[in-house]
């Protein structure tokens, strides 16, 4: 029995779903078209016809979006994203974990079959940043602040069970507390994934504000309990002589392992312990469930095109991101869309 309402997961309105009209996706115009099922169709043509349909958001606000047909069978979606303040290097480590998932790492290691939830959205975020980064190795135009956007989802699949859907938000981070659409966010998210920028480690008091104004949010609207987090220590091919994160950085084992989860997770909590940085560590200690990372995006620092300081900024030695994928899975891992033994024993 499909459900009469559903959560979109780009828009985050709840959506009626009672036998909506069907679309299906032009590849040649990257256009979604209106694909009725033929009045004479037997079950078997109209079952085929749905399973590759779309249907359309009827949200009017902000682009059209379509969803898989099946959408309304699927179960409510699973929304993360990304919090720390602006510069931390949000956006540069979702894209590169977006290009992981493109490439099919999710499923060469992990086993989770993948395909986009959305396919305009999808060709577009490739285009505007997976193209760039991982193959013009151009360094990304900030965020618009004031914005909590949905970046990319894929629908994930494990052996014969049912897919979930997964939705990836770039959340601006600087002024959470003032954009409406954060609240919708932070009432849908299912895990967030904190980054630490290690440039800011020295600064005065050493922590992230908009670490605490979320947690804050989540405790009063009583979600905490609900929440998983990876907390990511980005750019950390910056700390290459400091072990043991540069131990890890450099490790590149792709398996679920609660022990080396575990032992990571320790590194890093001692690490920025040792720093002071202990509003950084804060959703570990708050959230239901939550590991502690080391990753970076680009392997590299960017550079200025040219010597006046105007040109666009790229990275000269290319773009190698190292372990962007971990908190993802052990995302997918502590809200139960990636099932297993070791799974269960991820962030407790
Ligand atoms: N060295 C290094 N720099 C990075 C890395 N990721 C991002 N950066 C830089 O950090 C800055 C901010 O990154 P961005 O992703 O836009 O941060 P956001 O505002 O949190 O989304 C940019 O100048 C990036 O070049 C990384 O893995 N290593
Ligand atoms: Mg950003
Ligand atoms: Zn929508």
């Amino acid at each position: 029995m499909p459900n009469p309402w559903v959560l979109c997961p780009v828009c985050l309105e709840r959506i009626p779903w009672d036998d909506p009209p069907l679309h299906r996706f032009d590849a040649g115009t990257g256009e979604y078209v209106e694909q009725p099922v033929p009045a004479g169709a037997g079950p078997e043509q109209s079952a085929r016809l749905r399973r590759v349909a779309w249907v359309r958001c009827p949200n009017e606000r902000g682009e059209p979006h379509h969803l898989p047909a099946s959408y309304g069978e699927s179960g409510p979606p699973l929304v993360f994203g990304m919090v720390g303040a602006s510069g931390s290097g949000k956006t540069h480590l979702l894209t590169a974990m977006i290009g992981a998932v493109e490439r099919g790492d999710l499923h060469r290691h992990y086993g989770q079959a993948c395909w986009p939830l959305e396919m305009r959205l999808h060709q577009e975020y490739l285009r505007d940043n997976v193209g760039p980064l991982a193959g013009e190795a151009r360094e990304l135009r900030p965020t618009p602040p004031g914005r909590v956007m949905f970046a990319d989802g894929f629908m994930v699949a494990q052996g014969e069970g049912p897919p979930r859907p997964v939705a990836l938000f770039d959340v601006a981070g600087d002024d959470l507390l003032r954009v409406a659409d954060a609240t919708a966010f932070l009432d849908a998210a299912d895990g967030l994934i904190f980054v630490v920028d290690p440039v800011r480690l020295d600064e005065a008091g050493g922590r992230d504000r908009t670490f605490g104004v979320v947690l804050d949010l989540l405790r009063a609207s009583g979600r905490l309990p609900e929440v998983s987090a990876a907390v990511v220590v980005a750019k950390a091919d910056l700390l290459r002589f400091e072990d043991p994160l540069a131990l890890w950085l450099r490790r590149d084992t792709a398996a679920l392992d609660p022990e080396e989860s575990l032992s990571e997770s320790a590194d890093v909590y001692a690490y920025l312990h040792g720093r002071g940085a202990h509003a950084w560590t804060r959703p570990y200690r708050e959230c239901a469930r939550a590991t502690l990372h080391v990753a970076s995006a680009t392997g590299s620092g960017s550079v200025r095109g040219d010597g006046d300081g105007t040109g666009d900024a790229r990275f000269p030695r290319g773009v190698h991101p190292r372990r962007v994928l971990r908190p993802l899975v052990s995302l997918l891992a502590m809200s139960g869309a990636l099932a297993s033994p070791e799974a269960e024993r991820i962030g407790i």
